[in-house]
């Protein structure tokens, strides 16, 4: 099977597992594991913040974020097809009280100049603009990027308006690869921003949220509200070490193999796709011009060996990552061509 359904596939290499195997530990909910610790110091350096919060999920990463920045009734104003808005299950609700004001994007990426109007004016009978959210890589955007100068002016145009700004950087590693640029020149306009080490990074677990020391503070109780709170939990920790230590510079391998999915995919009669795009490990092409459904067509190639997922119904999405060599993706490329040939 070539697994292209998510990065989320990835298993633990040997020597990411033995690194858990003996990492050191302590009771995490008393600040004591020293795995963990180190993490956290880590990842928040890197990003140029002040401290970290390790959480168990993405998820979890953002919606601390979310109920740690906003109170109930606030809106926050998010791309309509951002994870937060979309793949949450309405967490931002349930948990924090919020309500969405979305905005389209353009694949994804949102700007000042698209946010700016959704901004409400000081009025009591309309709720508080209290926070925006971005992506980046953004997912459903097919893993398109921010520019720096982008993050800039919208951080300048929430600072004039008393609104944070978080930053879901699931993908952040790959998105700073693609603009030639670092993760801390990324995070550096957010007010928090949270990286995911379970996707690209091929770690088993584990997000880290990270922000000022004031945010953090407040953020641990929360975490320990949603059932975050987890123990000798440095095993886990060591892997995300690991993975940051290992598997940061070998993204771009997965963006060349990704490209070249997109390439040849363009090649391919009743796809379509425009590879200029395709600028992470994130593929999205559409198969309206064939004469089968995303379903049908993702559990038809499944049956041939490559695994894909449907994002739309006409559309699907091909994941790069580090489970999945050139080789896999030439393969998946004959396969595709074969089953094309025989609809
Ligand atoms: N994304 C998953 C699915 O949930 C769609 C995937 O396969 O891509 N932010 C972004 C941008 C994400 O893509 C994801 C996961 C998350 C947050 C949530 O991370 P987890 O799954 O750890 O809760």
């Amino acid at each position: 099977m070539i697994d292209l359904r998510s990065d989320t596939v990835t298993k633990p290499s040997e020597a990411m597992r033995k690194v858990m195997a003996t990492a050191v530990v302590g009771d995490d909910v008393l600040g004591e594991d020293p795995t963990v610790n180190q993490l956290q110091d880590k990842i928040a350096s890197i990003l140029g913040k002040d401290a970290g919060l390790f959480v168990p999920s993405g998820t979890m990463a953002n919606q601390v974020a979310i109920k740690t920045h906003i109170q109930p009734g606030d809106e926050i104003i998010i791309d309509q097809n951002a994870h937060i808005f979309y793949y949450e299950c309405g967490a931002a609700a349930v948990v924090s009280g919020g309500q969405f004001h979305c905005v389209r994007g353009d694949e994804g990426i949102l700007s000042a100049e698209i946010i700016g109007p959704a901004i409400r004016p000081p009025d009591i009978h309309q709720p508080t603009t209290r926070l925006i959210c971005l992506e980046n890589s953004h997912n459903r955007g097919g893993g398109s990027i921010y520019t720096v100068e982008n993050l800039a002016g919208i951080y300048q145009l929430a600072a004039e308006h008393d609104i944070r700004v978080h930053l879901d950087g699931a993908r952040l590693f790959n998105a700073a690869f693609a603009a030639k640029t670092t993760v801390a020149e990324l995070s550096r306009q957010t007010d928090s921003v949270c990286v995911a080490f379970s996707k690209g990074l091929g770690a088993p677990a584990g997000s880290v949220l990270c922000g000022s020391w004031e945010f953090i503070e407040k953020a641990i109780r929360f975490r320990k509200m949603l059932g975050g709170g987890m123990r000798q939990v440095g095993i886990l920790a060591a892997a995300c070490i690991y993975a940051l230590d290992n598997n940061v510079e070998r993204l771009e391998v997965d963006h060349q193999n990704a490209k070249r999915l997109a390439y040849g995919l363009t090649e391919m009669d009743g796809i379509k796709i425009d590879p200029e795009h395709v600028v992470t490990n994130i593929v999205i092409f559409d198969v309206g011009a064939t004469p089968l459904d995303a379903d049908t067509f993702a559990e038809r190639l499944a049956s041939m060996g490559v695994l894909l997922i449907p994002f739309g119904p006409t559309t699907l999405r091909a994941v790069t990552h580090l489970d999945v060599t050139t080789a896999d993706i030439d393969l998946a490329l004959e396969i595709t061509q074969e089953f094309l040939k025989n609809l």
